[in-house]
């Protein structure tokens, strides 16, 4: 290690034991340890232009253990990584406000905050399961464009957390099979997490278990050893076969005298006198706090400067990429102008297969619709019928065979969507809780990943509870900026993913049934487009007495209780509501036009629990919807047994109406 090596290296530990001293909360001990990483990464390895940080051929650094968020601060910053006006994506400013209100330095790294953080990190695992995506993104638009236009690898590094979470296990497993051999992590071996050493709870082979997904395991015995570090990131650059893992070993809170290698330094401040002894040992002043001398930001320079100059030649070719096939407005134009009418019929089809032929009118030479589902194509009706399965032999395919493997799943469709794609992932509605995670990470960083998820309700039928979804609506309806569709029909549907493409900053969810859903006479009845209002009015009568309100199977429903009411001289209007998050966002007025606040007598249908729907009925209001799980019998009755009958719903109106 040269002296300016070790300079640049030490600083970056300081500025660690710095921030999270005077925030007095943070994570030390790993972004010290991992310094030496950080430093021969960003220096001599990672292709990146710090003026141009979302270039889109960058070589893409994710920090699974988001924890140690200070080591990625300390190298933003000392890389000088502007931000798009051209500032510093991290000060030092922001560095001595680490965790606080305002700061670039949060607690943990988060996407759309800090230019220069590839996505938000902290639940571990999640990190080095999107990389994934962001690997396969890399080999598809390598083989949609030419592979000297992408040709980025994808860094991760991970702790002994990340290695013990199953969402790795997953991600692992299919990026060996996939034989991405563009994707390099690095297993932080420090032997130590919060509870102490990890012969605690862990005690796996590893390297025998990375072999085993197929990958390439490399070892650092010492994470100070800078060479053995570049001969090893030189080997993964040489592979062409495999995923490489490289185990690092270190040491926790390197050169602290009473911390190093303790679980005390992975969450707390060193403590001042500590800190001040740990920089004895750097060779630092101890009394000087957040010291960057001017040598240290010239050693970045030269580092980074060659790369960045010959990502700065390619540019010219890449900003013709970025408009208008790019992450563009045009794009949705080229997204939703195959999508069809459906025109109405009284036997329908299933909202799974209505969505299976839209998600097919999608796809063209101009877009970047990919994803798949969790060994369940079939049933969620997601492939894409035009295309091949993506795979090693054929890196431009755009359908995903995920295995059956929700959480990465989700993770790894983040990763394709942050790279630019607009991707999607399925399952069965019951299993949305195994990818949630990810929903609602994509939901914090405000990306638009497309959740598809069939079979609904009891409306599955014989296969019982454990796949009847009960709580699922309320509960993804609870996490913010997720918009949930529940289309009542094919050409709500067709709405829904319109809404969708057009949402850029909103995961959106879709909930499809497995039963047929009659099409529904947009002759009589509202228009389908009411669906990008979130809520709207289908069938109406002159002031209406009762207002039903119901979303998806149960829309069909209520138009039949409609009818039913009528004849009898009731005055009846029906709302669909396919997405609360949607109508929520209405002016007050469209949602008063739509729900009168004058009208009391209200009834909501929903084969779901009654959670979040009180806001819609009011205090008076009927709910028609699950209490309890559902079971195994047949479709018809169970919609019978649990109240989803004409005869029920047109009772509950009239109780209404008392
Ligand atoms: C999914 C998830 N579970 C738990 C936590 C809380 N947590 C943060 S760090 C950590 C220990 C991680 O150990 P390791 O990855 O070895 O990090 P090190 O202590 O070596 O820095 C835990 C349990 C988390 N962030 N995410
Ligand atoms: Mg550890």
């Amino acid at each position: 290690m040269t002296p300016a090596e070790k300079k640049a290296i030490d600083t970056i530990r300081c500025l660690a034991m710095d921030a999270v001293q005077q925030a007095n909360s943070g994570h030390p001990g790993t972004a010290m340890a991992l310094a030496p990483l950080g430093y021969v990464l960003f220096n001599e390895f990672l292709c990146f232009d710090p003026k141009e940080a979302k270039f889109p051929n960058r070589d893409r650094f994710v920090l699974s253990i988001g924890h140690a968020s200070m080591l990625l601060y300390s190298l933003l910053h000392l890389s000088e990584v502007k931000d798009e006006y051209g500032k510093p994506a991290v000060s030092l400013d922001d560095i001595k406000n680490f965790r606080q209100f305002g700061s670039k330095c949060a607690g943990h790294p988060e996407y759309g905050h800090t230019t220069g953080v590839e996505m938000t990190t902290g639940p571990l695992g999640a990190g080095v399961a999107t990389s994934v995506g962001m690997a396969i993104a890399g080999k598809h638009l390598g083989a949609r464009f030419s592979y000297e236009l992408f040709d980025y690898n994808v860094y991760a590094v991970c702790g002994d957390g990340c290695m013990m979470e199953g969402i790795t296990a997953e991600a692992a497993s299919l990026a060996g099979h996939l034989k991405l051999d563009n994707l390099c992590w690095f297993y932080d071996d420090n032997g130590i997490t919060i509870e102490g050493n990890t012969n605690l709870a862990f005690s796996e082979d590893v390297e025998k278990r990375f072999k085993a997904y197929g990958w390439n395991v490399l070892k650092v015995d010492d994470v100070n050893d800078l060479d053995a570090l570049r001969k090893a990131i030189k080997k993964f650059q040489k592979e062409d076969e495999k995923p490489t893992l490289v185990i690092v070993k270190s040491v926790i809170a390197y050169g602290s005298p009473h911390k190093a290698g303790s679980h005390e330094a992975h969450g707390a401040p060193l403590g001042e006198e500590e800190i001040r002894e740990t920089k004895k040992f750097y060779g630092f002043d101890p009394d000087k706090k957040f010291v960057v001398e001017e040598d240290v930001y010239e050693t970045f320079r030269k580092g980074i400067g060659k790369r960045a100059k010959e990502l700065e030649e390619q540019e010219d070719v890449h900003s013709a990429l970025r408009d208008p096939l790019w992450q563009e407005d045009s794009l949705f134009n080229s997204m939703t102008k195959g999508i069809r009418e459906f025109p109405a019929d009284a036997k329908g089809m299933a909202s799974r297969v209505s969505s299976g032929k839209v998600l097919n009118q999608i796809p063209n030479a101009n877009n970047f619709l990919i994803g798949g589902s969790a060994d369940l194509a079939p049933s969620n009706n997601t492939w894409l019928k035009d295309y091949p399965a993506f795979s090693p032999e054929h890196p431009e395919g755009r359908n995903l065979h995920f295995g059956i493997r929700e959480h990465a799943m989700g993770a790894v469709t983040n990763g394709l969507t942050l790279s630019g794609l607009r991707g999607f992932c399925a399952t069965f509605f019951v299993f949305s809780d195994y990818i949630r995670p990810a929903i609602r990470l994509a939901a914090l960083m405000k990306i638009p990943t497309l959740f598809i998820f069939t079979h609904d309700s009891i409306g599955v039928g014989e296969d019982g509870p454990t796949h009847q979804p009960v709580e699922h609506l309320a509960a993804l309806r609870a996490i913010p900026n997720v918009a949930v569709f529940r289309p009542a029909d094919a050409n709500e549907v067709a709405e829904a993913y319109k809404a969708a493409i057009a949402l850029t900053e909103t995961p959106s969810v879709m909930v499809l049934t497995r039963q047929n859903l009659p099409t529904i006479d947009r002759t009589k009845f509202g228009k389908a487009e009411g669906v990008h209002k979130g809520g709207y009015v289908v069938a109406d009568s002159t002031n209406p007495q009762v207002i039903l309100i119901a979303s998806g199977s149960e829309v069909g429903l209520c138009l039949d209780v409609y009818e039913k009411l009528n004849a009898e001289g009731i005055k009846v209007r029906v709302v669909s509501m396919p997405c609360f998050e949607l109508f929520e966002q209405q002016p007050q007025e469209y949602k008063d036009s739509v729900l009168p606040p004058s009208v009391k007598a209200r009834v909501g249908v929903e084969l779901g629990i009654e959670q979040g729907w009180r806001k819609y009925i009011g205090d008076n209001g009927q709910f028609i919807g699950m209490t309890g799980f559902g079971a195994s019998a047949p479709a018809d009755v169970l919609m019978k047994h649990f109240g989803f009958t004409v005869e029920n719903v047109a009772a509950a109106a009239k109780n209404a109406l008392k």
